[in-house]
């Protein structure tokens, strides 16, 4: 069914009219349409020969930091020259009109705040942020071209992107936030993701075990799929702001 057939249920529209507590998840799926690959979707060019869980983990900094740092330089250039796209947009139009609207997201790009979203939860990051691996202070600058990795001022451990890599412990505070919103929502929104990164994913299914009505907007059917209220399979920039045009405008 093409998006723009997409019909919204009578009753879902003036039940979300009325609700004051909503969240949503991202996935790399919200980022597709500025142009940014998701996890899912086939590298390309130099990195075309690794999965990016393999790149993304502590493992693989520790045997060859270059490689990993020139990873994440490649992709904050691929960032520059993307904008947010209309799903972003409607998120933050949402955010507008739903007092306790919390916005969960698996994206590392900076894409949502761009797009004026206020409430974010980074669970996993973001990557224009550069940290010490050892003692984690933040850089303000830092050389993104260079032989080495650069190396922290205070205490010349190598500077990392401040992102979550798989084995690594998701923020406290922002994990907490997320699974709190998930369970005293009314509405739980998953948008883009696929639905495999724990402990992510289980945040919908929280949020269902609490009773909320939970929607998935997705390009393909996700292991979540079964469990959502309602499901809307399509594109998440063109699907979003409809939904926000039938419900809010
Ligand atoms: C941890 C930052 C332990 C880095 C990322 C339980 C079971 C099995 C495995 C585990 C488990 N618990 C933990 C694990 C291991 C692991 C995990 O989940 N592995 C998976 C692969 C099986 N989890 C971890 O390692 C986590 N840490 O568990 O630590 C611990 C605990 C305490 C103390 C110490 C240690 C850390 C997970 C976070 C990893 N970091 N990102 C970086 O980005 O470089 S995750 C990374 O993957 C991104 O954030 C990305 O968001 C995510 C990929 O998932 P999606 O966002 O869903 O993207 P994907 O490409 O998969 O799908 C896109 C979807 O969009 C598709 O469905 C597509 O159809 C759809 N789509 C495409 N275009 C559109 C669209 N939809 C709508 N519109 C479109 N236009
Ligand atoms: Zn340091």
């Amino acid at each position: 069914m093409s998006t723009g057939q997409i019909e919204f249920p009578v009753e879902l529209v003036s039940l979300l009219r009325r609700t004051s507590k909503l969240a949503a998840l991202t996935g790399a799926g919200v980022s597709q349409e500025s142009g940014l690959r998701t996890f899912r979707d086939a590298q390309v060019g130099l990195w075309a020969q690794y999965r990016p869980e393999d790149l993304a983990s502590p493992e693989a900094f520790q045997r060859d930091p270059k490689l990993v740092w020139d990873w994440y330089a490649w992709r904050r250039e691929a960032v520059k020259g993307v904008r947010p796209n209309p799903g972003h947009y409607a998120l933050a139009e949402i955010g507008k009109h739903v007092p306790e609207f919390t916005l969960i997201i698996q994206n590392v790009d900076g894409l949502h705040r761009m797009a004026g979203n206020q409430n974010v939860l980074e669970l996993h990051g973001n990557i224009q942020r550069v940290r010490c691996a050892d003692c984690r202070t933040f850089a303000e600058t830092w050389d993104d071209d260079t032989e080495s990795v650069p190396r922290c001022r205070e205490c010349g451990g190598l500077r990392r992107p401040d992102v979550v890599w798989f084995g690594e412990a998701l923020p406290r505070a922002q994990l907490e936030a997320a699974v709190e919103a998930a369970r005293a929502c009314d509405f739980f929104f998953s948008i883009g993701t696929s639905g495999v990164v724990q402990p992510a994913a289980s945040l919908a299914f929280a949020a269902h075990n609490r009773g909320a009505v939970v929607i998935e907007i997705n390009a393909e059917p996700t292991p979540l799929t079964a469990k959502a209220d309602y499901a809307f399979h399509g594109k998440s920039g063109e699907i979003l702001p409809r939904f926000v045009e039938a419900v809010w405008g």
